[in-house]
């Protein structure tokens, strides 16, 4: 079973608070930092951009986690600071030349991720498995935090799984991105996901961070013990 790691999702850190956020982060041990850019195109909303991730590369020896939701990402990666350690996400329905943004990725050293909607079957990401790292798969709709899990996402966790595991691609890791509360991340872990995006639902919610922190980490160990 692949370690249990966090990617907190800055869009939902204060912006005022950032500084402390992200020391935080460092001392707890936070494994990647999740950024999500949105081109009010692929998604309905505008988010995070490329001179923020290169501040924030300066800033923090944490590895990112970029969570591209444009359209056409092949031709729009060269603005974006990544390399080795850092994973990379573009969106399987955001472009018919997904598998050029994921090559342009790896060609940069850093771990390209297929990113799927909850409507996309699991099985769409089978031609892609000798390319990529791992699977973004999304339990809510792209675009916005604070929202509920789609019904099914944990089943879909069980069925990516199965599939990479019968394909003989156990050590791809499953990122799953939206609403991973106390509650459902342990059951996320259990279905075989790996790597959690943890936002306004949990860790960047209310309440002390460095506790959040700790008390995520261990509802995550709890899953994955059973
Ligand atoms: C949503 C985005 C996510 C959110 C994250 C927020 O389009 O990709 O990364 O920032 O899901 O977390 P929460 O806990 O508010 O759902
Ligand atoms: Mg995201």
């Amino acid at each position: 079973m692949i370690p249990a790691a966090i990617s907190p999702s800055l869009m939902c850190a204060d912006i005022f608070r950032l500084r402390e956020i992200i020391e935080t982060m460092e001392a707890t041990g936070i494994e990647y930092l999740h950024i999500d850019v949105m081109d009010g195109v692929f998604v309905p909303n505008f988010c995070l951009g490329s001179d923020y991730c290169r501040r924030l590369k300066a800033k923090t020896s944490i590895p990112l986690d970029l969570h591209l939701m444009v359209t056409a990402p092949e031709k729009k990666l060269g603005v974006f600071p990544f390399g080795p350690g850092d994973f990379v996400s573009v969106h399987y329905e955001s472009t018919p030349a997904v598998a050029d943004a994921l090559a342009q990725i790896r060609q940069a050293g850093a771990g390209p991720l297929l990113a799927i909607n909850p409507d996309t079957p699991v099985d769409a990401v089978l031609p892609f498995l000798d390319a990529i790292d791992g699977v973004l798969l999304m339990t809510v709709f792209p675009g916005f935090a604070g929202q509920s899990m789609v019904p099914g996402s944990l089943e879909r966790i069980t069925a990516l799984r199965r599939l990479l595991d019968e394909n003989g691609k156990s050590a791809l890791r499953i990122e799953v991105d939206g609403n991973v509360n106390y509650e459902k991340a342990p059951l996320m872990r259990q279905a075989g996901a790996d790597l959690f995006v943890v936002g306004t639902s949990s860790i960047l919610g209310p309440g002390n961070l460095t506790e959040n922190i700790a008390k995520m980490r261990r509802v995550l160990a709890e899953g994955g013990s059973v």
